[in-house]
């Protein structure tokens, strides 16, 4: 099946694969960058205070403008004063970027002493769910925790295609590098 897979991937472009996974749910492999996405929902990996950082967080707050932090700044002052929780999930604007909205989750920082998988796999879930109470379709998901969090790619990857099964509708892994992009390749064809 990885085999199959491979070769496939070969033949065509080696930066976007496609396959179903249930009868609901179709998953999409992007090497690229999450903040060129034409979908309706663009995840955030971002931290519990909503206010930005580096990394892809950095990215879509600079391509998406000031629009997106205001909206964060709304919610701090209002029912998310005290920051947004790790696997919680919450929607604001999209801002410039090609999207309609931007749903913001805090995935768990990798440990080797605790499993937090669950926590991991909440952020994927409660980020559909917010994405589906706005009637979104597509959604785009960057590789959450596998940066400054330190969460080992392999293991984010299971977790992650594990955990999107089900959506009514289209889920764009988008990696930012080839090592991730093969991660998540090799457990899309299993
Ligand atoms: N498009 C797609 N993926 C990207 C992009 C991009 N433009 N830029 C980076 N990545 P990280 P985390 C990949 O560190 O580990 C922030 O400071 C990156 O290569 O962005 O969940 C937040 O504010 C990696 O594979 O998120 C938090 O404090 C993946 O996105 C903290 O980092 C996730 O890396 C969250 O850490």
């Amino acid at each position: 099946m990885h085999g199959r897979f491979r070769s496939a991937l070969c033949r065509r472009a080696q930066h976007v694969q496609s396959r179903r996974i249930g009868r609901m749910t179709q998953i999409e492999l992007v090497l690229g960058d999450i903040t060129a996405q034409e979908v309706d929902v663009v995840v955030n990996a971002a931290n519990s205070s909503l206010l930005g950082g580096g990394g892809v967080d950095g990215a879509i707050h600079r391509k998406g403008g000031p629009e997106i932090l205001a909206a964060c700044r709304a919610l701090r002052a209002g029912h998310y004063g005290r920051g947004l929780g790790v696997g919680q999930a919450v929607a604001t604007t999209a801002g410039r970027l090609p999207a309609r909205w931007v749903v913001h989750t805090v995935g768990p920082v990798w440990s080797a002493e605790q499993d937090r998988s669950e926590l991991l796999a909440d952020c994927h879930r409660n980020a559909l769910r917010v994405a589906e109470g706005l009637g979104a379709r597509t959604v785009a998901f960057p590789a959450i925790s596998t940066g400054v969090y330190r969460w080992p790619v392999a293991s984010a990857a299971a977790i992650a295609v594990a955990s999107v099964a089900g959506f009514a509708g289209v889920v764009r892994f988008v990696l930012f590098d080839q090592a991730a992009f093969d991660a998540y390749a090799e457990v899309a064809s299993r």
